[in-house]
């Protein structure tokens, strides 16, 4: 049985499928490439969109479910600023019959009736791959004691890729005592709060910082700037590992001063219309979506950043 086939009113095939799309906001690189593919892909595929800022505040995008709801667009699809939260107003969407696709990022919700599909990346291999990077690094350059001082900057509290990245990061280091995260702040995603939380690090902190893991790319960049202010030599004097693989993380590699950036692509938008277009046909579709993505170390940022889409 087809547990959204209550979902499925019928539409009458002339008209466009009507689309509202809840964004998180536009805190990084990523999520401004991110909200372009989407805004593209519904204009390739045809598709109505009503699309709206969340501004980083949870109750924006709640409001704004709520509004799509009221104009009763045909389907909702929304990236989730926080994973907890959403059961009331996805209850709403649910009794008024429109489906909700999550984008980009998972909720934590008992009743996964609530929503039909998830597309998106797996937060808890990016950490894992970011440490499992790390670990391949340090063996070949280690630290002059053997004791690997790491200092973590997370994205939005209570964000699904700040709280598997995390996790995923810790989970591969657990066996390995010698690899300690000694700070982890936060800094929300944002280059600046990147570059203002390294500043703090800096003054505050007297132990030796080995390693920089960036939840993003923006993040890292933003603290590769206060390094260098600092008279310090990122990606020489900190091995600087970061998650999303935006083009700019790509130069900062090839100038030698970010040492890895793990894939987490933006360009999530194609797929969404489609799935919605299967939706809409009355196919089946898988309860998540996994895009496949890649760990870039600094040696092949040269040759791979021509053929970088974001
Ligand atoms: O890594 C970060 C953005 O949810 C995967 O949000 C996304 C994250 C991305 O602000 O740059």
């Amino acid at each position: 049985v087809d547990p959204y086939a209550s979902f499925r009113h019928p539409r009458s095939n002339k008209e466009p499928i009507r689309l509202g799309f809840a964004q998180v906001g536009s805190e990084s690189r990523w999520r401004l490439t991110n909200t372009k593919s989407i805004k593209d892909a519904a204009r390739d595929a045809g598709i109505e969109l009503t699309f709206i800022d969340g501004q980083q505040k949870q109750e924006n995008q709640i409001a704004a479910i709520r509004s799509f709801i009221k104009q009763k667009v045909d389907i909702i699809a929304f990236s989730p600023i926080v994973e907890s939260g959403w059961e009331e107003v996805l209850q709403e969407a649910k009794a008024a019959g429109i489906p909700v696709i999550l984008s980009d990022r998972e909720v934590d919700i008992k009743d996964d009736s609530l929503w039909a599909t998830f597309i998106g990346s797996d937060f808890l291999e990016e950490g894992r791959r970011a440490a499992r990077w790390l670990l391949s690094y340090i063996e070949h350059h280690p630290t002059p004691d053997g004791q690997v001082n790491i200092v973590e900057l997370q994205g939005t509290v209570g964000s699904a890729p700040a709280i598997d990245r995390k996790r995923g990061f810790e989970l591969t280091l657990e066996p390995h005592p010698e690899f300690r995260i000694i700070r982890s702040e936060i800094a929300n995603f944002y280059f600046d709060q990147g570059r203002d939380v390294m500043k703090k690090i800096l003054e505050t902190e007297k132990r030796r910082i080995d390693v920089l893991f960036a939840h993003n790319d923006d993040m890292a960049l933003g603290a590769i700037q206060t390094l260098e202010s600092a008279g310090l030599r990122p990606g020489k004097d900190m091995v600087i590992v970061s998650v999303d693989a935006v083009k700019e993380a790509f130069q900062a590699m090839i100038a030698g001063k970010l040492n890895c950036t793990v894939e987490c692509t933006p360009l999530l938008g194609p797929q969404l219309m489609k799935v919605i277009q299967d939706y809409f046909d009355g196919k089946e579709l898988p309860t998540r979506i996994i895009t496949s993505e890649e760990v870039f170390p600094a040696e092949v940022a040269r040759t791979v950043l021509p053929k970088r889409r974001y």
